[in-house]
């Protein structure tokens, strides 16, 4: 007889990060929609979800505010998988690759998968420019305050090198 399946509590073992970002087409939206897709997606329980960002765009600048945000998962999913997981919802919201950082309506990004260094042709973690950007790093600490970004250090480190990117939390809308 076969074994029962393990029980979801069981399987999902490892922590990852996931950066949301947007700035097409109702870009709030996006990432508040992003999110639920992640909590509902198999193999993904949502932790914690951080606030909303507007974030000044960083490398490419003739395009509008970013949405951005954070969430802590827990996983049953391999890097690449999860990163396929994530291209798959990048798609349902439209996403066009037109070229780097151009603007998108969703870019979900593997941030930190415990504390492991990936390269592989599709996938660097922890992501390179993480600790370089305060819309990464604001969202980052809001849900894991303690987090250190392996070969690199303690997220909150490099805060005062990134004081100079505009970024400002949304509030929360109220309930009901
Ligand atoms: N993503 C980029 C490039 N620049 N700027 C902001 N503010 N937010 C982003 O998510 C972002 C960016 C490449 O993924
Ligand atoms: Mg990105
Ligand atoms: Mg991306």
């Amino acid at each position: 007889m076969n074994p029962p399946p393990p029980s979801a509590s069981t399987a999902v073992t490892h922590i990852a990060h996931i950066g949301l970002g947007a700035n097409l087409a109702d870009p709030e939206s996006q990432v508040r929609a992003a999110l639920d897709e992640l909590a509902s997606t198999s193999g993904i329980v949502l932790e914690r979800r951080s606030s909303l960002y507007r974030t000044a765009p960083i490398g490419y600048d003739d395009q509008p505010d970013f949405i951005n945000a954070v969430a802590r998962v827990r996983t049953s999913l391999q890097p690449q998988a999860l990163l396929d997981a994530l291209l798959g919802i990048e798609q349902k919201h439209g996403r066009v690759r037109d070229f780097q950082n151009a603007p998108r309506t969703l870019d979900l990004d593997v941030l930190l998968y415990e504390d492991r260094l990936i390269s592989t042709d599709t996938l660097n973690v922890p992501h390179p420019r993480a600790h370089l950007r305060a819309f990464v790093l604001l969202p980052l600490l809001e849900v894991s305050p303690d987090v250190v970004i392996p070969g690199i250090g303690p997220a909150r480190d490099f805060l005062a090198q990134v004081q100079d990117q505009a970024i400002s939390r949304i509030a929360e809308q109220a309930a009901g």
